[in-house]
């Protein structure tokens, strides 16, 4: 059965593959299954119809027959249980990169969206000048211990897997900040990741939806 996932019609980052169906794009892309794109603009997100499928009225949301999913990491998951390709088989390598899942949504990728939530919602405020290096040392502290982690391997825990997927999704972020730049081995891990074949599959799926373009 073919899934069908919603994103949105206009993303503000104007198809840079920042916003959260990127990751479920790019896991469906890995383990070679098709998939539909519901498009919604903002005002759908919020009618009872999207509220039915997603309680908070966002995207991405899965839908696969019956189930009905939402949280970009739990569909990564539910892709990654459900197909060979993105965890390992041996059970205790399939339990790691299962922690670096959660790892990514839960560790890492909250300090870079209040440093970017700050950036886009909170740059006119009087206190802007005095917090923003503070998300910023919060940032730098994850990003200084996911590297020495990380050395020179390619991926997180040997072989590729959806933590490794999950986690340059969330890295991508600061792609503007310049904080990233500082950590070369992080910079060459982001970069082989957007290197795979079905990275640029789903990137340039979502950019299309932009410009247009047919894919
Ligand atoms: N925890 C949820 C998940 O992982 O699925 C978070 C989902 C989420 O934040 N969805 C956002 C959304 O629907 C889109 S991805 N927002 C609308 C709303 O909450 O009303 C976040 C996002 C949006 C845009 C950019 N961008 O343009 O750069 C980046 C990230």
């Amino acid at each position: 059965m073919t899934p069908t996932i919603t994103a949105f019609e206009r993303s503000p980052d104007r198809g840079r593959g920042l916003a959260r169906d990127m990751r479920v794009r790019w896991a469906l892309e890995e383990v070679g299954q098709p998939y539909e794109v519901r498009l919604l603009s903002f005002s759908e997100m919020n009618e009872p119809a999207h509220r039915a499928l997603h309680p908070f009225g966002q995207i991405p949301t899965y839908e696969e027959g019956d189930l009905v999913l939402f949280e970009s990491g739990a569909i990564v998951f539910h892709i990654a249980e459900r197909h060979a390709g993105l965890l390992p088989d041996n059970a205790n390598a399939r339990a790691r990169a299962i922690g670096w899942l959660f790892a990514a949504l839960n560790t890492v990728e909250p300090p870079i969206v209040d440093l970017g939530g700050a950036a886009l919602l909170e740059r006119d405020k009087t206190w802007y000048a005095e917090r923003l290096p503070i998300l910023q040392d919060r940032v730098r502290e994850r990003l200084d211990q996911l590297s020495s982690r990380l050395g020179d391997a390619d991926w997180l825990d040997d072989a590729f897997s959806a933590g490794d997927l999950l986690m340059v999704t969330v890295l991508r972020r600061l792609n503007e900040s310049g904080i990233l730049e500082k950590y070369s081995n992080l910079s060459a891990y982001v970069a082989r990741g957007e290197a795979r074949p079905a990275y640029k599959r789903a990137f340039d799926a979502q950019l299309a939806v932009f410009t247009g373009a047919s894919s």
